[in-house]
C-alpha cells in the first residue's frame, strides 16, 4: 500500500517543526503565542472571518510555512523532485531583485482544495543569482563552493527516484523519505568555506554569504498561522522576543485579505571555519521566527489594487528599519486602505477576491448570482490567499539581513531562466483560485437544484 503525498507532506511538516523547536528555542515560543491566540478566536462566536468549519479551521494547528535558499540549478531541480513526492508543486514567480536581494523564489505547495485542506505546508524556495556578483573572482570562487557540495542524502534520492518509478512509497519507505529529506534542511555551524572568504561574501551581500558558505540549505524560519496578527504581536513584544517594527502586508481589516506577516529578528549564531588542524569561531544571523494571517485571495483586479494602493503608501513614507517611524506608517495605509472594500459582499460582487460557494437554507427566489445570494440560497466563504508577497518577502529577507538598503544588485527578472533551472513551469497562481471558485459554483448550483426539484 502507498502513502498518500498528503500523508507524506504532513509528516514531514511535523518532522520540520519538532526540528526546529530543538534548533530555535523561541520558535517554539511563537507556536505557543499563535495556538493560544487562535484558541481565543475559533471560541469567538461571530465568526468574522468566515472560516469555513472543517476545511478551514482543522487545517489551522497544524498550518506553517518554511522557507530555504538554494545555490544552483541542480539543487533546485532536485528539490523540486523531492516535494513532488510530498504533492508540493511549484507555484508563482517571485522576483527579488527589485528589492535588491539577489534571488528568485517560487513556493512549493499543495494545489487541490482537499490537499489544502488536509496539510497546507508550503515551502518559499529562493534560488542564488550568482551573476549578480559583480566580482568575477568571488563569483567563481562561489559557484565552485556550491558545486563541490551535496545537499540530500544518497538515501533522499533513492527514495525519489522509487516513488517516481512506482507511482508513490510504502510506509517504510515514506518514513525513511521523511527522515532523509530532513537532513537537507539541518543546521550546520560548520562553514564550508574559510573566514576570509566568508567576509569577501558578506560584504557582496549577506545572502551569498547564507547560501554558499554552508553545508546545506538550512531552514531560515518555520511560519505559523494566526487568525489575528495584532495580538500575537502584542504577545511577541510582551514575551521579549525581538519583533520587527512593522507587520508587512495590507493592514487590520474586518475582512483580512491576502497576507499579513511579522518576524522576530535573525539570531546571532556561532559558527566554526577551518582553521589548519583546528577550528576558529565566528558569527552568523540566519534563522529567526516569523507569523502570519491568512486572508482572502485576490482577483488580478483586487491585486492591483491592493498594489496601487500600497505603493501610494511607500510612495508617501518607508518604514525605517529602526522602527522610529512605525505608529506614522500603519496610520497611513490604514487611511489609505479605506478605499478598499470592507464586507465580503462587497469584495465579492466587485469582483475583487475568489470565494467558496455553497448552498444555503434560504430558498431560491429568482434567479441570477445576487438574488441567490441575497435570498441566502448561496452562502460565500473567502478562498484563502495560499500564496506570498513579494514585497512582504523583501521586507522580511531585509530585515534579517541587517536592514543594509542595496540598490547596486538590481538586474531584469528572469522567470523563464528560474524555470529551466526547475526543469518545470511554476503553476500561475490566479488559475488556481479561479478554477477553485468555479467548481465551488457548479457545485452548489447542482446542490440548489436538486433540493429545489
Ligand atoms: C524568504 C523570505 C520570504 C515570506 O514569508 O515572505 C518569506 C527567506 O528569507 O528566505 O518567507
Ligand atoms: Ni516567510
Amino acid at each position: 500500500m502507498k502513502v498518500s503525498p498528503n500523508q507524506i507532506r504532513a509528516d514531514f511538516s511535523a518532522a520540520m517543526s519538532a526540528m526546529y523547536r530543538e534548533e530555535v528555542p523561541a520558535y517554539g515560543t511563537l507556536v505557543g503565542i499563535v495556538e493560544q491566540v487562535n484558541r481565543g478566536v475559533l471560541d469567538r462566536e461571530d465568526n468574522a472571518l468566515a472560516l469555513t468549519p472543517g476545511e478551514d479551521t482543522n487545517r489551522i494547528s497544524a498550518e506553517r510555512h518554511g522557507a530555504i535558499r538554494l545555490g544552483t540549478a541542480e539543487e533546485l531541480a532536485m528539490m523540486g523532485r523531492v516535494f513532488a513526492v510530498m504533492g508540493m508543486e511549484p507555484v508563482g514567480y517571485y522576483d527579488l531583485s527589485v528589492a535588491s536581494v539577489p534571488v528568485h523564489s517560487t513556493a512549493f505547495r499543495p494545489i487541490g482544495r482537499d490537499a489544502l485542506a488536509e496539510n497546507p505546508f508550503r515551502v518559499f524556495t529562493s534560488l542564488l543569482r550568482l551573476e549578480l556578483i559583480k566580482d568575477d573572482g568571488l563569483r567563481k570562487k562561489a559557484a565552485a563552493t556550491l558545486a563541490r557540495r551535496q545537499i540530500f542524502t544518497d538515501a533522499a534520492i533513492a527514495l525519489t527516484e522509487k516513488a517516481e518509478a512506482e507511482g508513490g512509497l510504502n510506509e517504510a519507505d515514506a518514513i525513511r523519505f521523511v527522515a532523509e529529506v530532513l537532513e537537507t534542511f539541518r543546521w550546520h555551524p560548520e562553514a564550508c568555506v574559510d573566514d576570509t572568504t566568508f567576509e569577501d561574501l558578506i560584504a557582496a551581500h549577506r545572502l551569498i554569504a547564507d547560501v554558499v558558505s554552508f553545508k546545506g540549505p538550512h531552514i531560515n524560519h518555520l511560519t505559523p498561522r494566526t487568525l489575528d496578527i495584532d495580538a500575537a504581536q502584542a504577545d511577541m513584544v510582551a514575551q521579549g522576543l525581538p519583533a520587527k517594527a512593522v507587520v508587512e502586508g495590507p493592514p487590520r481589516r474586518k475582512c483580512p485579505i491576502l497576507l499579513r506577516q511579522t518576524a522576530f529578528k535573525a539570531l546571532n549564531e556561532a559558527i566554526r571555519f577551518q582553521a589548519g588542524d583546528g577550528w576558529q569561531e565566528g558569527q552568523h544571523t540566519a534563522r529567526f521566527g516569523e507569523i502570519e494571517q491568512r486572508g482572502v485571495a485576490l482577483t488580478p483586479k483586487g491585486r492591483a489594487f491592493y498594489d496601487q494602493l500600497l505603493a501610494e503608501v511607500r510612495a508617501d513614507i518607508l518604514p525605517a528599519a529602526d522602527g522610529s517611524n512605525a505608529a506614522d506608517y500603519v496610520e497611513r495605509l490604514e487611511e489609505v486602505f479605506k478605499a478598499f472594500p470592507d464586507t465580503w459582499r462587497e469584495l465579492h460582487d466587485q469582483d475583487l477576491a475568489y470565494f467558496k460557494y455553497a448552498s444555503g437554507s434560504g430558498s431560491a427566489v429568482g434567479t441570477g448570482l445576487n438574488a441567490l445570494l441575497d435570498a441566502g440560497a448561496l452562502t460565500i466563504s473567502p478562498i484563502i490567499y495560499e500564496d506570498f508577497l513579494p514585497v512582504s518577502a523583501a521586507g522580511i529577507f531585509q530585515s534579517n539581513l541587517g536592514d543594509e538598503a542595496r540598490s547596486d544588485s538590481q538586474a531584469a527578472s528572469s522567470r523563464s531562466a528560474f524555470e529551466a533551472a526547475l526543469g518545470k513551469s511554476v503553476t500561475d497562481e490566479f488559475a488556481l483560485y479561479e478554477a477553485m471558485q468555479a467548481a465551488s459554483y457548479t457545485a452548489a448550483l447542482e446542490q440548489l437544484s436538486t433540493r429545489v426539484a
